[in-house]
């Protein structure tokens, strides 16, 4: 088990077309127990393999209250078959553009199809967060960031911002260490 380091915008690997899992395999497991321990590290509520650096169509996901016991999920090659008419709006944010918080409206409920860790089939309906975050994680496998979602002018500006930070060598938040 590792944690691994967590890609940062504008790292040009955000933007991959993450590959479908062929076979779950013993490989495949190893990577979802690293994913799971850089997510609860960072914290993060969800993680999808290329934001550390494996562009495999996996995604780590646990949605539990701090201080209730883990509900560890993860979801391989995810898709999704339906989205609803009706649209909510959530605040979100991204491990890979840390301190960046935007409303990002979705459709309010998908269905999602998916294999779990034993290679099984399943189908589930999401609302809510759930329909949130794996509708942010399925974005992460098509390249795509939630700031993609939002308008140019706030996209530009965020994007312009790790740019520079990424260029003079400096982590584009502020550090808590020193
Ligand atoms: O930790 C995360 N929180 C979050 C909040 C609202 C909507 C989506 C998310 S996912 C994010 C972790 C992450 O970057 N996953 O790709
Ligand atoms: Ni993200």
């Amino acid at each position: 088990m590792a944690v691994r380091d967590i890609l940062i915008l504008p790292d040009k690997r955000l933007r991959l077309e993450s590959k479908p899992v062929a076979k779950v395999d013993a490989a495949t497991r190893k990577l979802v127990e690293d994913m799971f321990e850089t997510m609860y590290d960072a914290p993060g509520i969800g993680l999808a393999a290329i934001q550390i650096g494996e562009p495999k169509r996996i995604v780590t996901m646990d949605l539990a209250k701090k201080d209730e016991p883990r509900e560890p999920q993860v979801f391989i090659n995810p898709e999704l078959v339906s989205t609803s008419g009706d649209k909510n709006i959530h605040e979100e944010g991204c491990l890979s553009i840390p301190e960046y918080y935007e409303e990002v409206e979705r459709p309010a409920r998908v269905l999602v199809r998916y294999l779990d860790l034993d290679g099984k089939l399943h189908e589930i309906e999401a609302e809510g967060l759930l329909a949130t975050c794996i509708q942010h994680e399925i974005d992460h496998l098509n390249g795509v960031l939630f700031i993609d979602h939002i308008s140019k002018l706030k996209r530009d500006r965020v994007i312009k911002k790790f740019t520079k930070a990424a260029k003079l060598g400096k982590p584009a938040i502020k550090s808590t260490a020193d």
